[in-house]
């Protein structure tokens, strides 16, 4: 695909956010859709198929959001469509159990075992938070360790040096999160097993459970270093602790067993989301049968939801997971080079210091001469030139993620086609900015 000449029409764009910010707090129901990271009008979209996204004026884009995660089949599959569209004669909700949940939660333990029994809800935010609660129940102690630039959602005990929307907009530590329960959260440096050790010698016998990103994607995408998830899990044993890994971003998107699955270190808990929902509102907690055999009904630690389990969820979620292939593993991980390559190569020939960091089919182009490994040289990324480069892009019909702090999310749909007007149009914007 040529790129495009870089004008861009956004009238019915601009409208209906006019409309929107006398109605929702900020014009959206998600603090990212703003735009506030990157300057210019947020966009409304209408529809999408594919890889490819139209906003409300008719632009179409090739998505590099895709729903944040959950698409990894892109955008309405045809058999998605035709498989929810008989779920929905059946019903839509029941409040009830259904068949479906046990096909959903046995298909899970299969791609992940250490997932012996599994609960599932509406949003990562609930999986976190249900997971800290069992594992506060289990071990009887109250502190959780978590990671600077992480991020588990927008419950109260995760709002502390928080990544993504968080950190995007300069409020890692939420007002309204009381001190008392921000002090029950400890932080700790991405990548330093000795700031966590050190979280443990001072807190002997408090310390819950350690939550962590395996492959961080809420900073931007920072890998874990060699050893690093390992150490945690010694540690975590050696203190007694739970470990949780929160795989709502890499969870059968690096693969079909998700990080634990690529690097062998088996958490105690794990919570999941996007990607096990199918593009539904979906996700899940679950591990080790003796902890989660504290969940009510089962044990005493309470935790519900009229819409969990819901059979509309269940059947996008069965459809994503019944559809992992290996092929569709090795395509994503040939497109993912393809665009790393594409990135690196643009950046240079452009004279821009970047530095790109990928995993499984996430990808993130720090605006930085520094490697990227933690929450401190995240940060050292120019924010301002991401911004300038988000709109050049949008000019030239590629859709980025409106902040450096995120992930690009490739998917099935795809093609090296898609991937060389990314490359084409990075090298023009650059060249612009
Ligand atoms: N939590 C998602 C991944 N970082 C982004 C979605 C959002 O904040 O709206």
């Amino acid at each position: 695909m040529a790129t495009r000449t870089p004008t861009l029409r956004t009238t019915k764009s601009a409208r209906l956010y006019d409309r929107a910010s006398a109605i929702l707090p900020g014009g959206v129901d998600s603090p990212v859709r703003a735009f506030r990271a990157v300057g210019g009008a947020p966009l409304f979209m209408r529809r999408a198929r594919g890889s490819r996204i139209e906003d409300a004026d008719g632009n179409r884009y090739i998505d590099c959001v895709m729903s944040w995660g959950p698409l990894i089949h892109g955008h309405a599959p045809r058999g998605l469509v035709k498989a929810l569209a008989a779920a929905t004669r059946e019903g839509t909700s029941f409040g009830a159990s259904i068949e479906l949940e046990v096909k959903l939660g046995e298909r899970v333990r299969r791609l992940m075992p250490a997932v012996e029994r599994v609960r599932f809800v509406n949003s990562g935010t609930e999986a976190t938070m249900s997971a800290a609660r069992v594992a506060r129940a289990f071990t009887r102690r109250d502190r959780i360790v978590k990671f600077e630039g992480c991020y588990h959602g927008h419950a109260d005990g995760f709002l502390v040096q928080a990544g993504s929307g968080a950190l995007t907009l300069g409020v890692p530590t939420s007002p309204g999160v009381p001190d008392a329960l921000a002090a029950l959260t400890l932080v700790a440096r991405y990548n330093d097993l000795e700031s966590v050790d050190r979280l443990f010698a001072g807190h002997t016998g408090e310390i819950a459970a350690v939550i962590v990103e395996p492959a961080a994607g809420n900073m931007g995408v920072v890998l874990p270093e060699p050893g690093f998830l390992q150490g945690l899990r010694d540690l975590c044993t050696k203190h007694g602790a739970l470990l949780v890994f929160d795989e709502v971003m890499t969870g059968f998107r690096v693969g079909p067993g998700g990080v634990q699955g690529a690097v062998h270190v088996t958490p105690d808990l794990t919570c999941l989301g996007k990607i096990i929902g199918g593009g539904l509102p979906c996700a899940a907690y679950g591990g080790r049968r003796d902890v989660m055999e504290m969940v009510a009904p089962a044990g005493p630690v309470y935790q519900a939801g009229t819409l969990s389990g819901n059979p509309l969820a269940m059947t996008a979620g069965l459809w994503s997971l019944e559809h992992l292939t290996a092929r569709l593993y090795r395509d994503l991980a040939r497109l993912t080079q393809q665009l790393v390559e594409g990135l690196a190569g643009a950046a240079r020939e452009a004279g821009v210091a970047l530095q790109v960091n990928a995993m499984g089919s996430m990808v993130t182009p720090f605006f930085t001469d520094r490697p990227v490994r933690d929450y401190e040289s995240a940060t050292s990324a120019d924010t301002a030139r991401y911004g300038a480069f988000f709109r050049e892009m949008l000019k030239r019909g590629v859709y980025l993620p409106p902040s450096q702090f995120e992930a690009w999310f490739l998917s099935a749909a795809h093609t090296p086609r898609d991937i060389r007007a990314i490359a084409a149009a990075t090298f023009d914007a650059m060249r612009a900015m």
